[in-house]
């Protein structure tokens, strides 16, 4: 899988892609992301990337000459992309449109590269948009300071679905069959000391009975996930 991130930050993504699962995927050669800094494609002598918006009000938008030159460029070089804007106004990330990244193409083909296009400031020109086709994901709804952190999450997101990154043989879709997961919260887990700061692991964890102990962690995630998130069980959570 090929990620071209386009980004006035690429340390912030190269500080953190060796991390971890995302790093184990780069390292095995599952994942390639390549970074480029839009602002190599500003021409002035200042490198300008922002400007202030027409209607006034406050804060800079991303000028979109730097940007569609970078994507351009990007593209001349290594051929089209699946283009994806990380924006505050886009669909929420959701495990599904991560599984999707990952599930093979109608047709059995490579899937595209994908371009993670990360914005600053009050956003994009929004012509930018509109010249090359752009699906918009946001992370959730609350403000953060930019694209970078949400396309890490996407990247990591992806990362541990794909085959051969979880070493244990053990896939990452596997789980949703067995215990864990089907939507739901996960149960609590337990490892040793048996008793700690006079705090106990649950008996039924303890005597070896694998279908008591399977009905016990199934009735944990369903009493957690009703009472910690009844949006997750149908329950739209209107009074
Ligand atoms: C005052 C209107 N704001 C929109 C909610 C302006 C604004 C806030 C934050 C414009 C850009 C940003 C920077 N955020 C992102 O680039 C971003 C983001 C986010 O802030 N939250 C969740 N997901 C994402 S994806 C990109």
């Amino acid at each position: 899988m090929l990620f071209s991130i386009l980004t006035l930050f690429p340390e912030a993504i190269e500080s953190y892609q060796d991390v971890g699962i995302l790093g184990i995927a780069r390292a095995r050669g599952l994942l390639t992301t390549r970074t480029v800094n839009f602002r190599d494609f500003a021409r002035d002598r200042h490198r300008t990337v922002d400007d202030r918006p027409f209607g006034g009000g406050p804060g800079m938008v991303l000028k979109p000459e730097p940007i569609t030159e970078a994507i351009e460029w990007i593209e001349q070089r290594f051929g089209p992309h699946r283009r994806i804007a990380l924006t505050p106004d886009g669909a929420p990330l959701t495990q599904a449109i991560v599984e999707e990244f990952v599930s093979p193409t109608e047709d059995g083909a490579e899937p595209l590269p994908v371009l993670l296009l990360c914005g600053r400031y009050e956003g994009f020109d929004e012509r930018v948009l509109e010249l090359h086709e752009f699906e918009r994901l946001s992370i959730g709804d609350y403000v953060l300071a930019g694209g970078e952190l949400p396309a890490l999450v996407l990247l990591e997101s992806v990362s541990r679905l794909i085959p051969g990154v979880l070493g244990d043989g053990r896939s990452a879709l596997e789980d949703s069959f067995t215990e864990a997961a089907d939507g739901g919260l996960d149960h609590p887990h337990y490892t040793r000391p048996r008793v700690y700061r006079d705090l106990e692991v649950p008996p039924v964890l303890l005597d070896g009975d694998h279908s008591k102990i399977s009905a016990w962690r199934r009735a944990q995630r369903e009493d957690r996930t009703a009472s910690r998130r009844p949006d997750l069980t149908g329950d739209r959570g209107e009074a």
